[in-house]
């Protein structure tokens, strides 16, 4: 039996595990969308090609699986491009499909050409890998080639490109092999047996060991492996604000990245272990954070050699998948008795942390207005969906609000935009992780700057029966550019954005919309919210104060400005 191009591309796409496909139809790509239903695939079409990769990077982040993006020639390959860079920077693994003309106008494309631009070029710095496929026969090698790249280190975007005749095509479907993905490449790195006992002496040598974890470990899904680890060691585990739903931010052993106790536990420590995290600007990696370098032994674990030793100097490097690393040392510490006389330090930086905590966040309980407050107005939307739901994050300050204040989750749980801080990934990523998720609540928090980006899929959302509860923190201001106008200039320039009715803009698309202006109006709105989302999805409009939400505890402000402009003395 002969298949077309689009059939065997979809086929390629099935046995890696695609099952979501979002983006827009064009002829160019129609012989592909026939052939997903048939290959176990969703085709869920999308307002704005941006935001095809961003629900992919919701789907992913909150499940760990792969999507795919198709795009036309020209306008919405173009479109998907901060998509596509988004995605590098995340670590988002994605197959960008983009659509190609036939052969005899492109590469070059003659200035005639509508629609004609040579996208391979365009993408190159966006993406990890990319290539054309100029044959049908050619579909599942150069396919394979794609998720071999995509996979490789740190997972991130590769886009192929197919020409309009190569989806067209048709061939004998006994000439294509199509491959399960383990018959092609490799399960990830995997440290060594020496390495782990390397690694364990250091460990068992320490004098006051510590955990540092990243974004890493809630992709790898190791956060359990990782708390045992702190178990035996007795050890404290700090996750980076990428990583906050790693672990349980109540954990026992978890302590707050930006807190005063974890400064001291990172200062104190002789042998940090760092686990899937780049120790990025996010972290603050300066001495006065983190200790005397010369004294202290860092020894990091990445998927990617690029990660490592990049802001602090090493001890020990080693380029493994961080489950297997994890499970593995623990097999190796087995043997030696539980680390118990950390229990003190422990303790200690818990205490530190928690009367931090009391003065940095004390005035919000009291907090009797103009407006609400976008701290309250987080713990009241925490205390309602609980620590089972997925939360989305997005935003400037409103993120960090969201950061501080949102339950502790489980892993995978709490998405949010901190490696490119791209604004208006929120709705659409919420979106994705509903699709992914169909049980689970799925609520996304965000500024009302950011929310302007994508909003217009909340209409991909009600179509889709995305249900997902979205909260718009609307005071018409790009707050978090407010106060370096200020300090700078004594005024504000561009930060002004008007008011905006996001109910009415929701239920315009087909969605449920609730305006909230007062406390006592908050709480039955999120339950309304909770229930309506039963039908579609509903969006909440909060009118929150301004200045409230720029009133982040100065430690954490001061923090901001030196991942700006270097450390304070
Ligand atoms: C796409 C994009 N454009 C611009 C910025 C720069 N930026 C960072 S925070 C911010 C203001 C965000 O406003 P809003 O989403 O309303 O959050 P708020 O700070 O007001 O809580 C801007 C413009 C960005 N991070 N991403
Ligand atoms: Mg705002």
């Amino acid at each position: 039996m002969t298949i077309t191009g689009g059939e065997l591309l979809a086929r390629c796409l099935a046995r890696e595990g695609v099952k979501f496909v979002f983006g827009l139809p064009s002829p160019e790509v129609d012989p592909f969308l026939a052939a997903l239903e048939d290959n176990g695939m969703r085709f869920v079409p999308i307002r704005h090609e941006a935001a095809a990769a961003f629900m992919a990077e919701g789907l992913y982040k909150s499940t760990g699986q792969v999507a795919a993006t198709v795009t036309n020639p020209g306008p919405g390959t173009a479109n998907l491009l901060p998509g596509a860079i988004n995605a590098r920077h995340e670590g988002v693994p994605l197959v960008a499909i983009t659509a190609q003309h036939r052969l005899d106008v492109v590469y070059p494309s003659p200035p005639s050409t509508f629609q004609g631009q040579d996208q391979l070029d365009v993408f190159r710095p966006a993406v990890k890998w990319g290539a054309p496929i100029f044959s049908w026969q050619r579909i599942p090698e150069v396919t394979r080639m794609a998720f071999r790249e995509m996979w490789c280190g740190r997972p991130g975007p590769v886009q192929l490109e197919v020409p309009m005749p190569v989806m067209y095509a048709e061939g004998d479907e006994s000439l294509a092999t199509v491959l399960e993905p383990l018959a092609y490449r490799s399960r990830g790195p995997q440290a060594s047996a020496a390495q782990i006992v390397e690694a364990a002496k250091l460990l068992r040598e320490a004098r006051r060991p510590l955990l540092v974890i990243g974004s890493g470990v809630d992709r790898a899904n190791a956060g359990e492996a990782v708390l045992a680890l702190a178990a035996k060691l007795g050890c404290a585990v700090i996750t980076s604000m990428a990583g906050r739903s790693a672990v349980p931010q109540d954990h026992a052993h978890h302590l707050y990245g930006y807190g005063a106790g974890a400064d001291e536990a990172r200062c104190e420590a002789d042998v940090i272990l760092a686990l899937g995290t780049r120790l990025g600007n996010l972290d603050t990696p300066f001495d006065k954070y983190w200790g005397d370098s010369s004294a202290q032994k860092l020894f990091q674990v990445d998927l990617d050699p690029r990660s490592l030793g990049v802001s602090r100097p090493l001890a020990l490097g080693i380029v493994s998948e961080l489950g297997l690393f994890v499970r593995g040392l623990l097999a190796e510490l087995a043997a030696y008795p539980t680390r118990v006389n950390a229990a003190d330090d422990l303790a200690r930086y818990r205490e530190k942390e928690r009367s931090w905590r009391e003065r940095s966040f004390s005035t919000l309980s009291s907090y009797n207005g103009p407006g609400l407050h976008p701290g309250v107005v987080m713990e009241a939307i925490g205390r309602t969906f609980g620590r089972e739901a997925i939360y989305v994050a997005d935003g400037g300050f409103t993120s960090l609000w969201a950061h501080f204040m949102l339950p502790p989750t489980r892993a995978r749980s709490y998405l949010n935009i901190l490696e490119l801080g791209m604004l208006g990934v929120g709705i659409p990523a919420s979106i994705g992780a509903k699709l992914g998720n169909p049980e689970r609540e799925v609520v996304c928090v965000s500024g009302d700057g950011a929310a302007g980006f994508h909003c217009m899929e909340l209409q991909s959302a009600a179509r889709e029966g995305a249900n997902v509860t979205v909260v718009v923190f609307s005071e018409g201001s790009w707050t978090m550019e407010v106060p370096n106008e200020q300090m700078r200039y004594g005024r504000t320039f561009g930060t002004e954005m008007g008011p905006i009715r996001w109910d009415k803009i929701a239920e315009g698309v087909g969605c449920s919309g609730l305006f909230v202006e007062t406390m006592a109006d908050l709480e039955p709105a999120l339950n309304e919210a909770r229930s309506a989302t039963r039908a579609r999805p509903a969006l909440i409009c909060v009118r929150t104060d301004r200045t409230a939400n720029m009133s982040i505890p100065p430690s954490v402000g001061q923090r901001f400005g030196e991942v700006y402009n270097g450390p304070v003395a």
